[in-house]
């Protein structure tokens, strides 16, 4: 499964660190959604769905944690720690987000509102959706 990473502009000085993103320009899509989560409490694991029609790019903007890709056939884990790297992930992807470091905080850029009917929740679902999109 390919990984796509984004790296985006840093400014770093002797006060501190600054990196910006620019929808259209350093994102591949318009982002029509942020949300952000945090306060994970202790060994949970979140996710556990695909969507069908979604493209999101997940930024760790402090702290750790990781995501598990799926695509029905090749499992990937990606570290996340980094606030100047995003993590592309397309629809007809099954992920997990788990090992949040205290505090840690992953916020995500999306091209969509929110709609529940878009997300598959359920695993065998997952591999029936992605056997028929390949067909
Ligand atoms: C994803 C991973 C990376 C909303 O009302 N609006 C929203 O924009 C979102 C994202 C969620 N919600 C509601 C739906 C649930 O009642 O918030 C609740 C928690 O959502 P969920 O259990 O889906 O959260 P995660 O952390 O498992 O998954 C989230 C995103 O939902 C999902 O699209 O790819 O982060």
């Amino acid at each position: 499964m390919e990984i796509t990473k984004f790296q985006f502009p840093t400014h770093k000085n002797d006060t501190g660190t600054l990196s910006f993103l620019e929808a259209e320009g350093h994102i591949p899509f318009p982002i029509r959604r942020v949300y952000y989560i945090y306060d994970v409490q202790g060994d949970s694991r979140r996710g556990f769905h695909a969507h069908k029609n979604l493209q999101q790019v997940l930024i760790c903007i402090h702290g750790s944690c990781k995501i598990l890709m799926d695509n029905g056939s090749e499992k990937q884990i990606v570290p996340l720690d980094n606030p100047a790297e995003g993590l592309l992930i397309e629809n007809n992807i099954w992920r997990e987000m788990y090992d949040f470091s205290p505090g840690a905080v992953l916020l995500v850029l999306a091209s969509q509102h929110y709609d529940e009917s878009d997300y598959i929740r359920n695993y065998e679902d997952f591999l029936t959706f992605v056997k028929e999109n390949e067909a």
